[in-house]
């Protein structure tokens, strides 16, 4: 599991702020930089396709291609990327630690454009930038931004090569992550096939995809029950060996790069609450042992997120049936998934943000190979389990209890030659539908002959660490 693993996803629109991605943005720095020491930022979403690269405050606004308007997809709102934005995120990646994966539109954006963009973004970025994402979701382009009758990972490819290409020729050293789809990972599978028919490909290190457990907001089936029961990582376990497989033929990792409980914006009650937490740890975690590269939740301001699915977020429309006012409204981060929530001036991690961190624990680690979830599962509880070695040669081992009414009771033997105690963290909030999260750790448990007895109760999470 790289040092790396641990990010977070924005939309480029974010951008068209300049003070936002910024070194005298210090609350977000902090925030960030307490999630992880050194993680990863990426900037995509659905609004990469409608920004365009202003080299000087002179240039014009170029001619924009014809899109359709279709409910839920982002309306072609234009905006502009600037030095002073790319610059002002350099600093904020300097101050937080953090590296960056790059998004440039492909929707709307000709290769000439995203070569100048590219070559100004890596000069400025230089070390800071991992690589170059082009385009989002490319496998939805068929509703509004491309001709449904002919588009396919195949014309995708091609399209890609293109920009690929010409970003190249001006930043030679470029590195790529692709082809960033939102659900159809068969499209990786295409890639991987077609990949050794490119003479001379572009260097790309990363296949990258997307996950949503469920969605929009007004999806009954967005629940908490449902967001924890095993067959939801069942889902992702096999999304997961398909994009592993053809990664494999590709030379490449998996990484992935956007995702969070429940599209357009999130669910309150489910996706702002304690159940997130141990949704994304678990996640993670499992993503991790599939060895893939990283995770990036996505978040961002509530403005940037409701533009980049239409204007407005259903969750809030799910608010206002339930009667909530205003005021108990603005109380719910917005977007309702977002791991960083803004409440005016502060920033705030929120429960997703906790479960991101306990697994973000492991990083740097070697995952155990293991099966710990089978005997959990057998006896009768919804919980699962990863174990890592950790850089400094501890053994650490996570239990994760989703069961909302059994508490678990495990001995964990971890050799008759170990010594001495076992440092503990718990994960934990009142209940799954609290709009809180805490991790702290107890009182060091002692060994016996190498074993220790532990009680992770329902709902709850449990680091336990020996040297
Ligand atoms: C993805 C988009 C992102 C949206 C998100 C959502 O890439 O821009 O914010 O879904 O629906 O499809 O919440």
């Amino acid at each position: 599991m790289p040092a790396d693993f641990v990010g977070l996803s924005y939309e480029v629109q974010q951008l068209a702020d300049p003070s936002f991605f910024s070194s005298r943005n210090t609350g977000l720095i902090r925030e960030f930089r307490a999630l992880s020491s050194h993680g990863v930022l990426r900037l995509g979403g659905n609004t990469s396709e409608f920004a365009y690269w202003r080299p000087t405050l002179a240039s014009p606004e170029p001619e924009h291609p014809k899109t359709r308007e279709v409910a839920g997809e982002p309306r072609a709102q234009y905006y502009a990327v600037t030095q002073e934005s790319v610059r002002n995120l350099a600093e904020f990646l300097k101050a937080t630690g953090w590296t960056c994966l790059y998004g440039i539109g492909m929707g709307t954006n000709t290769p000439e454009r995203a070569a100048e963009e590219a070559e100004f973004v890596a000069k400025t970025l230089g070390d800071s930038l991992q690589y170059f994402q082009i385009g989002n979701e490319v496998d939805m382009f068929d509703r509004h931004l491309r001709d449904p009758r002919t588009w396919s990972a195949k014309t995708y490819l091609d399209e890609w090569l293109a920009m690929a290409r010409a970003i190249t020729a001006h930043v030679p050293q470029a590195r790529f992550g692709l082809p960033d789809v939102a659900a159809n990972v068969a499209w990786l599978t295409q890639i991987a096939e077609l990949w050794p028919s490119i003479q001379n490909p572009p260097h790309v290190t990363t296949l990258t995809h997307h996950y949503y457990f469920g969605g929009p907001a007004t999806n009954p089936e967005v629940n908490i029950p449902n967001l924890l029961k095993p067959a939801t990582m069942v889902r992702v376990q096999k999304t997961a060996d398909l994009a592993t497989a053809a990664a494999g033929k590709v030379g490449a990792r998996v990484r992935m790069t956007e995702g969070n409980t429940c599209y357009r914006g999130g669910k309150p009650g489910v996706s702002d609450v304690f159940a997130a937490a141990l949704w994304s740890a678990d996640y993670s975690l499992l993503l991790a042992s599939n060895n893939y590269s990283g995770v990036n939740l996505h978040g961002g301001t509530g403005k940037s997120v409701a533009n980049s699915v239409g204007g407005f977020l259903p969750g809030d429309v799910l608010l206002q049936q339930q009667g909530e006012t205003a005021e108990q409204i603005a109380t719910h981060p917005h977007p309702f998934y977002t791991p960083i929530g803004t409440f005016g001036s502060e920033y705030r991690r929120m429960p997703v943000a906790y479960g991101l961190m306990f697994a973000g624990a492991l990083s740097g680690g070697t995952l155990l190979k293991a099966d710990l979830t089978s005997p959990l599962q057998a006896a009768g509880v919804d919980a699962t389990a990863y174990a890592a070695r950790l850089e400094n040669g501890h053994t650490s081992v996570i239990v994760l209890n989703k069961d909302a009414a059994k508490d678990l009771e495990l001995t964990l033997d971890f050799g008759s030659g170990r010594h001495g105690s076992a440092a503990t963290e718990a994960l934990h909030a009142p209940a799954l539908d609290s709009r809180e999260a805490h991790i702290t750790s107890s009182k060091p448990l002692a060994l016996r002959q190498g074993k220790c007895t532990v009680v992770v109760p329902r709902a709850s999470g449990l680091r336990i660490t020996v040297s």
